[in-house]
């Protein structure tokens, strides 16, 4: 009941059109905005439009290392605690990467403690956005493999650029290693059970239009206009009431954010064992090698 009642207390305001209404832009300055920038994401929030961009920019791919991660969490903690704040555009400052997911070298090589301490920042990072009473749009321009495609299936709507080079999906399967079961339950809410059995088994990765078909994202854009899309989508979900829409939400996540919840730190040690075990290490160990052959 607490959450429920942090979740209606951010008053809702009316539709984006109205409260355009008034003098034009020129006249009455240019509109408020804030920063806020650390060494891996970048966000500015608009004041008068409520809406923050976040962006991801850890050249040269947007792996999600711990620092990311943790960068990530607070700042979307910040913008939750925002009275000025009611929704978030995700999107990435590195061109042609949204996120090439977990970072890799974190989960090898390491120590228990290590992948422990990992394995606690990714949960957080899923669960204050999964969970987040913003309006979520991931803006998705560029390849979004694993735990990047997870980032993106967290949000409430998701815009992905039309570029057939472009691929999104969880191919865990590919590296040797199994999608946790909250990552599955993200992907089976969005595409259903038998797409996600068969995505998930096989380690699809889906070309952009590929991805719209199989309902991974809501909608494709020419790359240029994947901004505005954006917007636009985000000025429609924050026409709704935020307390209702707010509790709407978490009616339809609860399920899934409990299971996690409830399991944490049994998931944790899965995690931990899982990884350390030699044959893994090695399956990794080939997977990065792959990458910089693939790259020669
Ligand atoms: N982590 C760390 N480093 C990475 C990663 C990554 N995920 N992806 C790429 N890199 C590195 C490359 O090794 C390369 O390093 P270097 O310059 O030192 O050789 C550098 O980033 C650039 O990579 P590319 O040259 O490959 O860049 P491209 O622009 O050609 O391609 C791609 C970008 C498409 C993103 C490509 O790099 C790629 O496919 N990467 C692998 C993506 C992937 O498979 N990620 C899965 C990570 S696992 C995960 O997210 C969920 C795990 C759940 C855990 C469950 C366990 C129980």
């Amino acid at each position: 009941m607490a959450g429920r009642a942090a979740w209606a207390c951010r008053a809702w305001r009316p539709p984006l059109r109205r409260r355009l209404d008034g003098p034009p832009r020129a006249l009455a300055g240019a509109p408020p905005r804030r920063l806020f920038s650390g060494p891996a994401v970048q966000v500015e929030l608009q004041e008068g439009a409520g809406v923050a961009v976040m962006k991801l920019k850890s050249p040269p791919v947007n792996s999600l290392s711990l620092e990311l991660l943790t960068e990530f969490t607070i700042s979307l903690e910040k913008l939750e605690n925002d009275k000025a704040c009611r929704g978030v555009i995700l999107t990435s400052a590195v061109p042609h990467i949204f996120s090439a997911g977990l970072d890799i070298t974190e989960m090898h090589g390491k120590s228990p403690e290590h992948y422990a301490e990992f394995w606690k920042a990714v949960q957080e990072m899923w669960l204050k956005l999964y969970k987040s009473s913003l309006v979520t749009v991931a803006a998705i321009n560029g390849s979004s493999p694993a735990g990047g495609c997870l980032m993106a299936l967290s949000c409430d709507y998701r815009i992905m650029a039309e570029n057939p080079k472009y691929s999104i999906g969880l191919n865990e399967t590919q590296l040797g290693i199994v999608a946790p079961f909250w990552f599955k339950d993200a992907l089976v809410s969005t595409i259903g059970h038998r797409a996600a059995e068969q995505s998930l088994q096989l380690g699809l990765l889906y070309p952009a239009s590929d991805a719209l078909k199989v309902g991974l994202v809501d909608q494709l854009v020419p790359e240029e206009r994947l901004q505005s899309a954006a917007t636009q989508v985000m000025a429609q979900w924050l026409a709704t009431p935020d307390h209702a829409r707010q509790i709407t939400k978490s009616m339809m996540r609860k399920e899934v954010v409990d299971r996690l919840l409830k399991h944490r730190d049994a998931d944790i040690q899965n995690f931990v064992q899982f990884i350390s075990r030699d044959s893994i290490q090695k399956s990794l160990q080939m997977y990065i090698e792959r990458l910089k052959q693939r790259k020669t």
